[in-house]
């Protein structure tokens, strides 16, 4: 097995024009691989810390003490090891930071780390990332691509001070292929600015690409989705279904959740009545962080009450972290959860998490973060885990369908895999 004969960070930007971490990594067969980290901007305090240089330079957004973490301190434990020594890699990673949060060497640095070291060990083995993922943790008996998410319009955090929920998605039915799917996302986003356009609707692209309309009230968005799929000639609950990333934390202030619907503000128990309309007039089946991290009372009654017949998953809540996921199983606060694997630090505490949520049978919704990079690695990850969706933004804006293009590239690779060779065919049609 070829072992890691060196290890290189550096600064780079990300699709924010905020400073991230790429990770360069080379083998002594001389098979060289580089991966970059994804950052958030709705940051949940349950993640692990980024490490930021502070002071004036990148506006103290700079990440050079990572880098220099990764180089001088990290770089030379891990040359000469063998890169499927996944496990092994990361324990002795935590160890050196020696806090619960990474806030030591930075849980940027130790990702970087981790995620070139799974890229450098598909290498070695000579095997697409999405395969020996897939073989290494056996999380799936099958490999697909996920259902996936689309966020075409967003607010909160994300948009232009125009709504407060952060993101408007749609879902393409399962029953669609990745290719289909993708051409539906493709059709409406573009049917959108179409309709945002004819009804002069002013909006722009807010940081994942998605549009940004300003409009009245939060559910006018669903109005605006529907005039599209309509348009497009798509049925709503056959052909797609609609989502939410409420992200709620953000719009809870002074004890209520603010949303422009309603001038005063919402309590909990008005929360989860908003969202069982929108279920009931939309069919909004996919709702992400409808509630504030400690409001645990209402995600039980909300899931208490559509639990049955819709997704109710945690993001901030359980922030892909062991303990927090346990408690929400235990309470039954969610059915799904997403998994970000910035939100924790290492691949190794990722998969940790996605074993004990699908041993609770919990749905998984592999996601990107809103600051991203060209790399593509998560699309190769969420394959190989098994992950039942994708939530990788709209299809606009390079850093986006960088993922979308490596998950048509795997779609082909499987269909291809799938599709009986010329002898075999004429073999079983005798
Ligand atoms: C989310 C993510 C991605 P951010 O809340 O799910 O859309 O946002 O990366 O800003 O935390
Ligand atoms: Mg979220």
């Amino acid at each position: 097995m070829a072992k890691i004969k060196g290890l290189w960070a550096r600064e780079i930007l990300d699709s924010r024009g905020i400073p991230t971490i790429e990770a360069t990594l080379w083998l002594d067969n001389g098979g060289i691989v580089a991966t970059s980290i994804a950052t958030g901007t709705s940051i949940g305090k349950y993640e692990a810390v980024e490490l930021r240089d502070g002071g004036e330079r990148m506006m103290g957004l700079g990440v050079l003490q990572a880098v220099a973490n990764v180089n001088q301190i990290i770089a030379p434990k891990v040359v000469g090891l063998d890169p499927t020594e996944q496990a092994k890699i990361d324990q002795m990673m935590i160890e050196l930071d020696g806090t619960n949060n990474k806030k030591h060497l930075g849980a940027n640095a130790i990702l970087a780390v981790s995620q070139v070291v799974m890229k450098a060990a598909a290498l070695a083995i000579g095997k697409p990332l999405y395969y020996y993922v897939k073989e290494k943790y056996q999380l799936t008996n099958f490999l697909r691509v996920p259902n996936a998410v689309y966020t075409l319009i967003s607010g909160g955090e994300h948009g232009a001070d125009n709504l407060d929920i952060q993101g408007f998605q749609i879902i393409p039915a399962s029953y669609l292929e990745f290719d289909q799917s993708l051409d539906m996302a493709v059709n409406l986003f573009h049917q959108l600015e179409k309709i945002l356009i004819n009804k002069k609707v002013s909006h722009s692209v807010g940081l994942i690409g998605s549009f940004t309309p300003n409009l009245f009230s939060n559910t006018d968005v669903f109005d605006l989705l529907v005039e599209a799929v309509k348009t497009a000639n798509y049925t709503l609950t056959q052909d797609l279904f609609f989502g939410i990333d409420a992200a709620a934390s953000s719009f809870f202030v002074n004890g209520k959740y603010h949303l422009r619907d309603k001038t005063d503000g919402f309590s909990g128990e008005e929360m989860v009545n908003y969202y069982k309309k929108i279920k009931d007039l939309y069919h909004v089946f996919y709702f992400e962080d409808p509630f504030r991290e400690a409001d645990q009372k209402n995600w039980q009654e909300l899931m208490e009450d559509i639990g049955d017949s819709t997704r109710i998953i945690s993001d901030s809540l359980t922030a892909t972290n062991l303990k927090r996921t346990q408690e929400a199983i235990d309470k039954k606060l969610a059915n799904t959860i997403v998994i970000k694997p910035n939100q924790v630090g290492t691949i190794s505490e990722t998969i940790a998490v996605i074993k004990l949520a699908k041993s609770a049978n919990w749905q998984t919704v592999v996601s990107h973060r809103s600051g991203g990079t060209n790399d593509d690695f998560i699309a190769d990850f969420a394959v190989g885990i098994g992950a039942n969706y994708i939530k990788f933004g709209p299809p606009n804006r390079g850093e986006r369908v960088a993922k979308y293009n490596r998950l048509l590239m795997i779609h082909n690779e499987l269909k291809q895999a799938q599709t009986p060779s010329p002898t075999n065919q004429s073999n079983t049609a005798t």
